[in-house]
This record gives structure tokens, sequence and C-alpha cells, in this order.
């Protein structure tokens, strides 16, 4: 660990992972999936004829559509084909073992009847609580909930960005108390949530009081021991975020990985992580008209693959429509990753970093702290030999394929190094090859 240069006061409270069974749980959870779900699916994208080339949920902050128009869209907030205990399946049979869901955007718009607002699904259509109902559908599937909330809240007239005026701190003083309000709303009427993701605190108006968030963090999980945090909430009194100003990573796990992944080791420190991924390159919320590349299921399964070898979890975003149904490729991409998971899946749960040399084929994952460490070969070579480095003092005891359950023949070609010969075949999803590697000979 870094050491302290700066004397603080609202930096980070504790040194390295957290160790209790909750954050054990998330740790192990490796996949996850997050929601996008509000009035932006309305637009879909597209306003009087136009399309956004924006991300969808942002289209509020487009030139072309009136504010007045994006503010009345709850009027037709009516989602016939919400059906959560199918959302649920769904996630099930991907393999998720967590979801986050859009309580609240920046659009300030609430999935669940907030009596602090009446910007809520209260007043629509539909009128009932969304949150409430998926809560409940995916426990029971078994996959743990985490509620990710903006504090950017274009609708509430006490939000600002900055404090320029003394009637701007007044009105953010009275914007403070509404968030911490709805937050506590949030945990009493959902307890069974196992975490917050907080979005939208990079305005000067939130990171300059640091002592605010800090207590915030605190309140929150002295209501509900365990809560998850990740390092997005808070900022230190210097106005440092993630990291404080002496290094140290802020809340329980870096959550700063959105759109890209880290490479080695050493760009997450050993910490805790998380990396969000979108299917196109930048769309959260539904876009009716996906552009440019689309990521297949076998690159999204290579990015979950690189993230638990590197210690983090991997969540993969979908935009649901605004009747409550899927986009086909959306259904068909979390079909193709569940199949693979089925039979792969005990590579990914409860995987970390193995400590071994990384190879050009793909990602070593060490299961927990045993000596079984996985394979996940995503670059098969031609000549079908894999190398494989073993650190001096351990030995390769096998190696298995996890799907056929055969050996894989195995060469010694130097001292601790393998050359392993992958059965000559056209592969159309990664390969996982199972290692026993003894410490000690
Ligand atoms: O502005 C948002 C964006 O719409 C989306 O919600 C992502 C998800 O991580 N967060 C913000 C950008 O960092």
């Amino acid at each position: 660990p870094p050491e302290d240069t700066v004397s603080l006061q609202h930096g980070a409270h504790r040194s390295g992972n957290r160790t209790d069974a909750d954050m054990e749980r998330w740790r192990s959870h490796r996949l996850g999936q997050f929601i996008h779900w509000g009035l932006y699916a309305i637009p879909g994208g597209e306003w009087n004829g136009k399309v956004y080339n924006g991300a969808a949920e942002w289209i509020r902050s487009w030139k072309e559509m009136p504010h007045e128009a994006y503010d009345n869209l709850y009027k037709q907030f009516n989602p016939a084909g919400y059906n959560p205990q199918q959302w649920a399946r769904q996630a099930k049979d991907m393999g998720a073992r967590y979801m986050i869901i859009t309580t609240k955007h920046h659009d300030g718009f609430c999935l669940w009847p907030s009596k602090y607002s009446k910007y809520t699904v209260a007043s629509t259509p539909w009128k009932k609580d969304i949150i409430g109902p998926m809560v409940e559908a995916y426990n029971k599937e078994g996959i743990d909930v985490v509620l990710y909330f903006s504090i950017i809240d274009w609708n509430h007239p006490d939000w600002r960005t900055s404090l320029k005026t003394k009637e701007d701190t007044v009105a953010y003083g009275r914007f403070k108390v509404f968030v911490k309000n709805q937050l506590k709303e949030l945990l009493t009427k959902y307890p069974t949530v196992k975490g917050f993701w907080f979005d939208g605190t990079w305005d000067e108006s939130w990171k300059t009081d640091g002592a605010f968030s800090d207590e915030l963090e605190q309140y929150l999980q002295s209501l509900h021991p365990g809560l998850i945090i990740g390092s997005r909430l808070r900022a230190d009194e210097k106005g440092a975020r993630h990291f404080d100003s002496n290094g140290r990573l802020m809340g329980d796990y870096e959550q700063g990985w959105e759109r890209k992944l880290p490479e080695k080791i050493e760009d997450v420190h050993h910490n805790d992580w998380e990396g969000v991924m979108t299917i196109p390159e930048n769309q959260w919320g539904y876009h009716a008209r996906w552009t440019g590349h689309i990521k297949t299921a076998n690159e999204l399964i290579e990015m979950l693959a690189r993230s638990a070898s590197l210690g983090g979890n991997f969540v993969i975003n979908f935009g649901p429509k605004a009747d409550g149904t899927y986009r086909a490729e959306e259904q068909q991409l979390a079909a193709q990753i569940g199949q693979w998971m089925k039979t792969n899946g005990a590579a990914i749960y409860g995987g970390g970093y193995a400590g071994l040399e990384k190879q050009d084929w793909g990602y070593y994952i060490r299961k927990g702290n045993t000596d079984t460490v996985y394979m996940v070969v995503c670059n098969i070579p031609v000549s079908g030999y894999l190398r494989v480095k073993i650190p001096p003092q351990q030995s390769l005891q096998s190696a298995t394929g996890l799907e056929s359950g055969q050996p894989i023949p195995t060469t010694q070609t130097g001292r601790n190094e393998y050359l392993l010969q992958l059965e000559n075949k056209k592969y159309d999803a990664p390969v996982v090859i199972q290692l026993e590697v003894k410490k000690g000979k």
C-alpha cells in the first residue's frame, strides 16, 4: 500500500479487500446483469423522425428534443409486456448471479413509487411498483439485486452541478436530504438488496462535499450491514474520486471500469473490482437503432474470462424496450452465453487471479485458494499447442478438458514448461482446460 502523505478525515477507511461473507459472496458471482430501463426506452433514441446518435438514456440532453416533451413521457409509461419472472429466468439462464437495476437514472424518473417525488411509476398509466416485483422475482431465482441510483437528477429543482450562489448552496442542501431520504426508502422497501450502485457523482457540487458522501455511506451501511457500495459514491475532502489523495481505494470495490477492462493485475492492484459493459459500443438504455460494432457472445465470454482472471466481476448491460420486452439480439446473446456457462461456469464462479505467467492463448483462472486452475482458451493456435509455464517449486499434475472430461496430451518441454495438445477440430467457443497445479514437487 502507498504511504499516506496527506492527512485525511474523509479518505479510505480500510486497506485491502473486505473479507466478510457478503463481500465473499459478491466476489464469487463474477457474472452480473445490468439493466437500464426508464422513460428513455419510449423514444428509443428517436424523436420527430430524427435519430439521436448519443446514448439513448441521454436523449433528454439532445437539442432536438424539447425538455417538455421528455418530461411528459411518463404519461405513456405502460409496459404491458413487463414480466419480472421472465426477466429473472433469462438472467438465470445466462448464468448471472447478480443484477443491477436503474431505480432512477439521470432523468430523475423513479421506477418505484417514492413518497419523496411525484415523478415516479405511481404517476404513470402503469401505476404499480416496478422494483418490488423485480427484486422478488430475481431473488426467487437465487440472483442478488443491487440498486443503481443516479445522483444527477435533471427533474429535481434543487439539483445543481455547481454551487455558485448562496441560494444554490441552500437548494443543494435540500437536495442532499432528498437523496438520503430516497436511499433510506429503498433500503426499507427492498430489504433483501445487496448493494447500491451510484452514478452521476462527478459534478463539482457533489465532489466538493466529501464529508457528506462519507457520512452517507456510513449511514447506509449502518442501516443495512453488509451493504456493498463501489468507489463511485465518494470523493475525499480534496475532491479525489475512487482513490483518495493517498492513492487508497474508497468504497468496497473499484467501480471505474466501464466499457473497458484492465489488462493486467497491476491495473487493479489486487483490489476487488467490477467492469460494466454495453453490447453495442455505447448504448445503455434501449435504442431502436444499434449502429457500429455489436459484441458477439464469444467476445463477451472472453471479457468475462479476462475479468475473472484478474479477480473482477463482469456485468453485461441490457436495455429493455418500453413495453417491457427484450430485443431479439439481447435474448439471443443471453442464451448463447448461458449455453457456454452451463458447461464452463465452473471456471468462472468463485474464480480469481492464478499467479501464472499469461500466455497468448487466453486466461488462467484459479478456483479460490485451491490447486485447481482453469485455462480459458480464446485464441486457438493453428499448431494446436498451448504453452503452460508453472513457477519453480510447483508441478503440473494433470490437464483435463472440462467439457470432455478427457485428459489433454501433455509434453514437458523444459523446466516447468509444458505443451498441451488440443484436439484438432473446429471450435466455435472458448475451450476450458482444468489443470491441477501442486505447490511442491
Ligand atoms: O451517464 C451514465 C450512462 O448513461 C450509464 O448509466 C453509465 C453506466 O455505467 N454510467 C454513466 C456514464 O458513466
